[in-house]
């Protein structure tokens, strides 16, 4: 494989590793945990896996451990740092004992139900050390849930001696991983199941998984991307550019690029749904961005716009609940519909009477969007709904509008733009490459601790790595109830933008100045060599989260 200047230096590059990951490690057991909501049902559900206590790492005599057979799974959207946690992990592994073994299950948990695997030997892994993308064995979203599927995964694991499976994926993937781990656990399969925390979208955190891997390489990309719009915008003076930001959900992302690059406008869903915002408000909002700016002679901007904006708009999400529910229950009759007119008209007479008027009202590209298939997890595909040419056209019409009224006289010229694939498998910055590199490492002490149903936990990251502090948290402390496909279910609960956290009143504070005055900052690209000034740099949303 021929690979770039860049690569060849980078892979060089030697992750630094917690303190209390450098040698021996023994775990401490905290105290008992309880899940983060429906305590009672949560235990039901979960009766050999709930209210394990938390655990930390700390430094123990050296003594060699067993060889230990481990397989490891990447699910979900790709992240940067994926081949570093499966490095760590390899290096965890060989650590505590040299004849230790990690197979790889191909392209994401549907190669581990459809016993396709392979082995990972060092001469593989050192070819991945540091690089972006999961291309080392592949990611896939099939979702793991029924006992068919554990059973089935079951059997090779038995077959290889695996007796620990890895899980590096999201919120979603993440419950996953639990219910496989109580499942294993209640059957004496002898298996244990640990979790690794990644997503770009950032919305996988609490207060001992302070941040998701990903989150801080991709929102870098985009940040040096949206910078040189930025300047490209400034220098022409005559466009508006509409920026959609990935993250399905939660406004992380979207946020993060904000604090990093100063735009006229930036959305946040959470706040949306909080201040009970109509789609014609978040329009008119931005309209009057436009009209002030024109008045001072400046018919150029940048609104950023998060992808998950229109389930977070209430009118919208209540169509969209409704809209999962008639689905999931009545799928089949739907698909046998023809033609998308009378899928249009079938969903209109089978919605109460208000979505169905909210439906009938949406332009049609966004009312199918809306009816599609949805993910193997249920989810609405948020990043398929051009939500960026939807705000940019209301908002022309607004203005056209203003204009008639005598309120506008200024030029809007749009350009459009989607970020999201370009950075979920950029090269790790060194953040990204030292956290994900423990993450893994710090999943093989786990494994040797004996634990299962935990996720791997490293953090107090604000510091540098030597006060980074590793351990473990059962999965099921991070679960609440929630409604998927029409049915109650336990799932990890999503964490978004908190409207009283430092984030967010850092942007909510200096928004109005950014709009009306021209404050563009430009990050530049990642840097991997250079002043650690530079090149260490954690995230805004972590800085403003933890100091
Ligand atoms: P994960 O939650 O699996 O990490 O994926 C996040 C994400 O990148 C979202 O931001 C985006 O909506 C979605 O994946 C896109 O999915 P796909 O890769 O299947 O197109």
């Amino acid at each position: 494989m021929k690979k770039s200047a860049l690569q060849q230096a980078r892979a060089t590059y030697q992750p630094k590793l917690p303190k209390a990951l450098k040698g021996a490690v023994k775990a401490q057991f905290g105290a008992p945990t309880n899940s983060v909501a429906n305590q009672e049902e949560i235990k039901a559900l979960f009766p050999n896996t709930y209210g394990l206590p938390e655990l930390t790492f700390v430094e123990a005599e050296a003594s060699e451990g067993k060889p230990l057979n481990v397989g490891v799974i990447l699910s979900g959207g790709q992240a940067p740092g994926g081949h570093n946690v499966i490095c760590g992990l390899f290096d965890g592994l060989k650590a505590i004992n040299k004849d230790s073994r990690l197979y790889g299950f191909l392209m994401g948990p549907g190669g581990f139900v459809d016993h396709k695997y392979m082995e990972l030997t060092a001469d593989i892994i050192d070819e991945y050390r540091n690089t972006g993308g999961f291309d080392i064995i592949g990611s896939g979203r099939t979702k793991l849930e029924t006992q068919e599927q554990f059973d089935k995964g079951l059997e090779i694991l038995k077959q290889l001696g695996i007796t620990a499976l890895v899980i590096i994926g999201g919120d979603d993937s993440n419950t996953n991983a639990a219910i496989l781990g109580e499942y294993y656990k209640a059957i004496g399969a002898g298996v244990q199941v640990i979790g690794c925390p990644k997503t770009i979208d950032g919305d996988l955190k609490n207060e001992f998984i302070e941040t998701s891997f990903g989150f801080d390489t991709a929102t870098k990309v985009y940040s040096e991307v949206i910078g040189n719009i930025q300047r490209d915008c400034n220098s022409a003076k005559k466009y508006w550019h509409f920026v959609k930001l990935m993250g399905r959900s939660a406004s992380h992302i979207a946020l993060e690029c904000a604090l990093q690059v100063q735009p006229n406008v930036c959305i946040i869903s959470e706040e949306v749904e909080a201040k009970n915002q109509t789609l014609q408000d978040i329009v008119n909002y931005i309209a009057d961005v436009v009209a002030a700016r024109a008045e001072a002679g400046l018919n150029f901007g940048t609104v950023l716009i998060p992808e998950g904006l229109i389930e977070f708009i209430p009118a919208m999400k209540a169509l969209i609940a409704e809209l999962n529910d008639l689905l999931a229950h009545n799928g089949a009759e739907f698909a046998a519909v023809e033609g998308q007119a009378a899928q249009r008209q079938w969903i209109i007479d089978h919605l109460s009477p208000a979505n169905a008027e909210i439906y009938a009202a949406l332009p049609h590209g966004v009312a199918r969007q809306l009816s599609l298939d949805r993910d193997p997890h249920g989810n609405v595909q948020v990043s398929l709904i051009e939500t960026e040419k939807l705000l940019g056209e209301m908002v022309a019409k607004r203005l056209k509008d203003l204009k008639a009224e005598g309120k506008y006289s200024g030029k809007f010229s749009t350009q459009y733009h989607f970020f999201g694939y370009e950075g979920r498998c950029a090269d790790p910055s060194n953040f990204d490459a030292d956290y994900c590199y423990a993450l893994g490492f710090n999943a093989a002490m786990l494994i040797n601790s004996g634990v299962t149903g935990y996720m791997s936990s490293v953090r107090n990251l604000v510091g540098g790595t030597d006060q980074w502090i590793a351990g473990g948290i059962p999965i099921t402390m991070m679960m609440n109830m929630e409604r998927r496909h029409g049915e109650m279910k336990p799932v990890i609960q999503k964490a978004l933008v908190d409207l009283n956290g430092n984030p967010f009143k850092q942007f909510a504070a200096n928004r109005d100045l950014w709009a009306k005055e021209t404050c563009y900052v430009y990050p530049g690209p990642i840097q991997y060599f250079g002043p650690s000034e530079v090149c260490d740099q954690c995230t805004a949303t972590l800085r403003f989260e933890h100091c």
